[in-house]
């Protein structure tokens, strides 16, 4: 494997809320909150996402839009509006392009507001690229980002999210376990509330703890994630940027704060993730996909998924919308509670 690689990850600050403020001066430095309509505290739903100054309220995505009125009833609600945000995100995505290229690096695209670079081959020029993206970002979409530098993309993932909003944070090869040590388990990527808990229980909260568990205790607690938790606390991961495995399908999950026992739960979640996955898709260049998945877990665990191909278009939201529920629709049907959904399109042409 090659030594010493640089590698960017960048990241748009409270993205969707960005673009709001934006193209609304009158609200800025007002909380805003993208998502369902509240209907005055009584709508479904769920948060997109909020800024920061709607954060400080405890405001954050996935939360029901019911529970951010409470905290907040004078933010401003706004609903999702996915064409300015394709639009934006795909200007930002030209402006990493076009740098990636220059300095003969590999780009990709990981969702609609990441992406990572590979300037291994800048020769030295790492930070003053990083600090060139975020002021031309700024110039041509007035919106900022948070950059992460690193050895690796796990690396260069946590540091971005390390001084939001705004931030840069840049992690030398020597001051790897340095940075990650202290950091909450949670920092790391793939651990959710059920890791954490799990891991807490065995006395580990921070990364530093972690790395003290041996592989073999670790793989029999956790089975082949404790793999992966060995690997990240220690701050390894050989994955390339070039490497399109992650958009071979593009996907989303939630999992609910309480078990869900309705439809009327249930679907205004599915909707949010599927307009989700359609952006992600078509921000990306996709346009034409073969196959939609959803996927469903149990608050017993037990977990089921069910597919459906024909000819699809990341355009035709509504359609795929109804596709997903009807896909989903008989395992919500069963009385049992519902730990998570997934939405899932791949087979991309
Ligand atoms: P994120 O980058 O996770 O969040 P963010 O950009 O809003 O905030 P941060 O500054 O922490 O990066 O997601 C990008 C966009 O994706 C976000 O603006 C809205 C959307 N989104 C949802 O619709 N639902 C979600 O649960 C999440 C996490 C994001
Ligand atoms: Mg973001």
């Amino acid at each position: 494997m090659q030594k010493n690689r640089i590698i960017l990850h960048i990241d748009l600050d409270a993205f969707f809320a960005s673009c709001e403020e934006r193209e609304n001066p009158r609200f800025r430095g007002m909380p805003i909150v993208v998502g369902a309509d509240p209907k005055e505290g009584k709508g479904r739903g769920v948060v997109s996402t909020a800024n920061y100054k709607a954060r400080e309220f405890g405001i954050h995505s996935a939360l029901p839009i019911s529970g951010a009125w409470r905290l907040c009833p004078n933010a401003i609600f706004l609903p999702v509006n996915s064409s300015l945000y394709s639009r934006v995100s795909r200007s930002v995505m030209d402006i990493l392009k076009n740098t990636a290229q220059k300095y003969n690096g590999e780009f990709n695209q990981t969702s609609v507001d990441e992406a990572y670079i590979d300037l291994s081959s800048s020769k030295g020029l790492g930070i003053s690229i990083a600090k060139n993206l975020k002021h031309e970002i700024y110039k041509h979409e007035k919106i900022t980002a948070s950059i992460g530098m690193g050895p690796n993309m796990l690396i260069a993932k946590i540091a971005s999210d390390f001084q939001k909003p705004n931030g840069l944070t840049i992690v030398k090869p020597k001051d790897v376990q340095k940075f990650l040590d202290p950091l909450p388990i949670r920092r790391l990527p793939g651990i959710g509330p059920k890791t954490e808990r799990g891991l807490g229980r065995l006395g580990i909260k921070t990364v530093c703890d972690l790395r003290k568990i041996d592989q073999p205790l670790l793989y029999e607690k956790f089975g082949q994630q404790g793999i992966s938790l060995y690997e990240s606390s220690h701050g390894l991961d050989n994955r390339q940027v070039a490497d399109r495995q992650a958009t071979k399908s593009i996907s989303e999950e939630h999992t609910f704060e309480h078990d869900a026992d309705s439809l009327q739960e249930i679907l205004p979640v599915l909707f949010t993730i599927t307009k989700r996955v359609l952006l992600n898709a078509s921000s990306q260049g996709y346009k034409k996909f073969r196959t939609i998945t959803v996927r469903l877990r149990y608050a017993d665990f037990k977990t089921h998924t069910k597919s459906l191909s024909g000819a699809y278009n990341t355009q035709n939201v509504e359609e795929i919308e109804k596709i997903a529920l009807k896909l989903l629709w008989p395992f919500t049907a069963q009385n049992k509670k519902i730990r998570l959904i997934g939405f899932r399109v791949s087979r991309f042409e």
